[in-house]
């Protein structure tokens, strides 16, 4: 009960941890699982299996009851290494057993190798269960590389400085610092009873709160320091993993060599709480033809999405990041651009993640654009001419006289300004002359021709032939000595100033 209510609880916790990088949106990473269930078990040397031939064996609390029987040839009393790993069912015990020390004084010595060839990552103790007793001294090593390197985990032994040269620790003895430091303790060694205390532990959970307090409340520290101290996540990282047993339990005595046939180990689990390391670019872990596989997202691939897909390279591949703490940041693959998706106007290109698009920058030849597809304001395309040409956009030219504005509409026109005409707004309208812009005409030949043999000025003014006058040369200036009718002037000059045209042919055939 005592250790479901453990479980319970660490599953609630690491629910919370993990809840937070579930979803690839930004950073993801795949839950945890017992690793026990996926993992190929190895012992060395041949032979330290017992059971073949059939062997008799008593217990250190029994230790002249030596009834009990290993064989291999028997599914009853057989003990082969696959029962580390099995799942019990009913209460029933299953365990690996290996042979008695009947060579002693040479050392009983036995090697669990524990393979994935999968990088792992812990997220809670490793707990290794031993029947009848647990080993005097034993080293747990790992691997990164697949079984090629080995280095020490942690050293096991009832005398630390006597098996290792090593004074004892404990991982509460260690400090943010020096938390991933390879230990000896004397913790999981010492005779108490075979069935007191079966459990050799290496302790992640321990080692997390020296980071994040006893209760793991500040794993934003863990996150952060996973981010910053590059030993920190590789501590917890392995792909292989080996028991090194090097002395078998005593029963807290000197050996006694008149009894050998209670001296062997026997272990019935090995529980590996761990998540596949994926760099947080995928959310699931899958077997893939027996080996575990991450179902990589964020354009990555590779069994630890551990470089970019290809066609996405457009940057240096890089692992999502647990910061900013909560989401965590994606740092996805992205489309590598070749020349063409730039429309040949750019070589450069950047991804803005929280959008998820891809976008090119500093595009050349005028143009712009998510993809350099679009003329710069104050230019227009060129539909002649491919998108990929440099001369694909033209300047507008506007002329700033005739114009509005410089900008021009996309087929090129720009805006004229009244009076003013052509795709630049560089020449002007019927009735209207350039000058510096498009200026209404007063006079011209065609709709407002000067009067009475007037000749017009730059259309801008009627030269009168005298005796005329006025705008359009339209009135007389009469004097008694021309002969013109008195009298009229003032009536002539007030109706020409007010009907201008439409009068003209009047006033000239009545006074005139
Ligand atoms: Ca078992």
């Amino acid at each position: 009960m005592a250790h479901l209510l453990v479980l319970l609880w660490f599953l609630v916790l690491w629910a919370q941890v993990v809840a937070q990088y579930e979803v690839c949106d930004s950073a993801c990473q795949p839950p945890p699982a017992n690793m026990k269930e996926v993992m190929q078990i190895r012992v060395d040397p041949p032979g330290i299996t017992c059971g073949n031939p059939p062997e008799r064996f008593c217990t250190l609390e029994n230790p002249y009851l030596c009834s009990d029987e290993c064989d291999a040839s028997s599914p009853d009393l057989s003990h082969p290494p696959q029962l580390m790993g099995d799942r019990e069912r009913g209460g029933l015990i299953t365990y690996w057993q290996t042979v008695t020390w009947s060579r002693y004084p040479e050392p009983l010595l036995a090697n669990i190798s524990l393979s994935w060839n999968k990088s792992l990552e812990l997220v809670d103790d490793i707990i290794v269960t031993f029947e009848y007793g647990r080993p005097t001294s034993m080293v747990l090593e790992k691997s990164l590389d697949k079984g090629v390197s080995w280095q020490p985990y942690q050293f096991y032994a009832d005398d630390c400085l006597e098996a290792f040269g090593m004074a004892p620790k404990r991982v509460t003895d260690l400090s943010p610092s020096n938390v991933t430091r390879v230990i000896c303790t004397e913790q999981y060694s010492g005779w108490v009873g075979a069935k007191e205390e079966k459990a050799v532990v290496l302790e992640v959970r321990a080692r997390l709160a020296v980071l994040a307090g006893p209760k793991l409340l500040n794993m934003e520290a863990v996150y952060t320091r996973m981010e910053t101290v590059r030993g920190l996540r590789d501590f917890f990282s392995f792909t292989n993993l080996r028991l090194r047993l090097l002395r078998p339990a005593l029963g807290g005595t000197f050996v006694q060599p008149d009894n050998l046939l209670k001296y062997f180990y026997a272990i019935s689990d090995i529980s590996v709480p761990a998540r596949c390391v994926c760099n947080l670019h995928a959310e699931q872990c899958v077997l893939s033809d027996a080996t575990l596989q991450c179902a990589c997202e964020h354009n990555t691939q590779g069994q630890d999405c551990e470089r970019c897909r290809r066609g996405f390279e457009s940057q240096p591949w890089r692992a999502g990041s647990y910061l900013p703490v909560g989401t965590g940041s994606a740092n996805r693959c992205t489309h590598k651009h070749t020349h063409c998706e730039c429309n040949g106007h750019s070589n450069r290109c950047s991804y803005i993640d929280f959008i998820n698009v891809v976008t090119c920058v500093s595009c050349k030849h005028n143009t712009r654009g998510q993809k350099c597809q679009h003329c710069r304001q104050g230019y227009y395309r060129n539909t002649s001419l491919p998108l990929e040409d440099e001369n694909v956009c033209v300047e507008c030219e506007c002329d700033a006289a005739g114009s509005v504005s410089p900008l021009c509409s996309v087929s090129g026109l720009c805006q004229c300004k009244s009076g003013a005409t052509g795709r630049r707004c560089d020449s002007c309208l019927s009735g209207f002359t350039w000058r510096d812009g498009c200026t209404e005409n007063v006079c011209d030949d065609e709709r407002r021709p000067c009067q009475n043999g007037g000749t017009c000025v730059d259309s801008q003014r009627c030269l009168c032939a005298p005796p005329n006058t006025g705008l359009y040369c339209e009135q007389s200036v009469c004097g008694k000595k021309d002969g013109c009718l008195g009298g009229a002037e003032g009536s002539a000059y007030l109706m020409t100033s007010q009907l201008h045209l439409l009068t003209i042919g009047l006033i000239a055939t009545t006074l005139c």
